[in-house]
């Protein structure tokens, strides 16, 4: 007899993003992520974009109650392993999914903190980035910003002197509810980039990765995908954590520049072959 299809299932891991039609970011990364490191993606769209490589162009957010309506549909039906949360695109979505994941205390949580895209375009207004950190911040297992992201959710907007380091920010953060922070360093003028992870006794580790040349689009999604992948399939945090972003520095190596703008990682890596590599052209 066939085992019965739950046992067949790969962990359900379910992201709540904003489309991305060029496919670099966004619900697209999450999927391709999620599915190359062998979960299954349930994806509610947040909202809608138009962009290309170059920069966002507009954005739709989705009503609320669409989110919602998505997100329990799914959670009625199927064992959701871990949540993912990306760009949300208004306060009232914000406020929808944390109603949702409030009913699932025990599922972890990834909170990838979308405030801007690499490329400088505004994701997230004041009014969110509040709602993110009074509703969200307190259900996170780990949230995943950049250290620009980590400065404006932690800075204290009501002292002009403020300038926190980056080990404030994350102390303050776990203050404010998520378990664990991990501050990438993309940004910061180091010759490696360094992305530390903090939990509530401060740091935990710090990795090192070799700066990459050119601009990628999608980067920060592919990171907080690959850690709930890792969370769903039972991995510790620590361990999550630095997995995956070996899958994202392999990822970004390996990515590939389309159009005229940033160039895209290619989360399918490691199902090329050396006789079939991208660029080639097909028969
Ligand atoms: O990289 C952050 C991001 C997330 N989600 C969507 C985006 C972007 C950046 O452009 O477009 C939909």
């Amino acid at each position: 007899m066939p085992p019965p299809a739950a046992e067949l299932s790969p962990p359900l891991v379910l992201t709540f993003a904003a489309s991305d039609p060029t496919g670099g970011a966004g619900i697209q990364a999450d999927v391709l992520t999620l599915a190359s490191m062998g979960c299954h993606p349930l994806s509610v769209i947040t909202a809608l974009t138009v962009q290309d490589t170059a920069g966002v162009e507009s954005v739709l957010a989705i009503d609320a109650d669409w989110v919602a309506d998505q997100a329990r549909a799914l959670l009625e039906d199927v064992p959701v392993a871990a949540f993912k949360l990306g760009m949300m695109g208004s306060v009232e979505v914000i406020a929808a999914i944390a109603e949702i994941v409030s009913d699932y205390p025990d599922i972890p949580l990834v909170l990838d903190p979308v405030l801007a895209s690499g490329r400088g375009d505004q994701l997230a207004d004041e009014e969110m980035v509040s709602a993110m950190i009074e509703l969200l911040l307190p259900q996170a297992s780990i949230i995943t910003p950049n250290s620009l992201e980590a400065r404006r959710l932690a800075l204290d907007e009501d002292n002009e002197d403020d300038q926190p380091s980056l080990s404030e920010c994350a102390r303050r953060l776990v203050m404010a509810g998520c378990e664990y922070v991990l501050i990438t360093g993309t940004h910061e003028q180091t010759l490696q980039v360094v992305n530390v992870l903090y939990g509530p006794r401060g740091q935990l580790r710090a990795d090192r990765w070799d700066r990459l040349p050119g601009s990628y689009h999608g980067s920060g999604c592919t990171l907080a995908s690959a850690i709930a992948a890792n969370l769903a399939l039972g991995v510790d945090i620590e361990e999550a954590v630095r997995e995956a972003q070996e899958f994202t520095w392999q990822a970004l190596a390996a990515g590939f520049r389309p159009g005229m703008g940033q160039y895209i990682p290619d989360r399918l890596f490691w199902a090329r072959s050396e006789d079939d590599p991208i660029g080639e052209e097909k028969p």
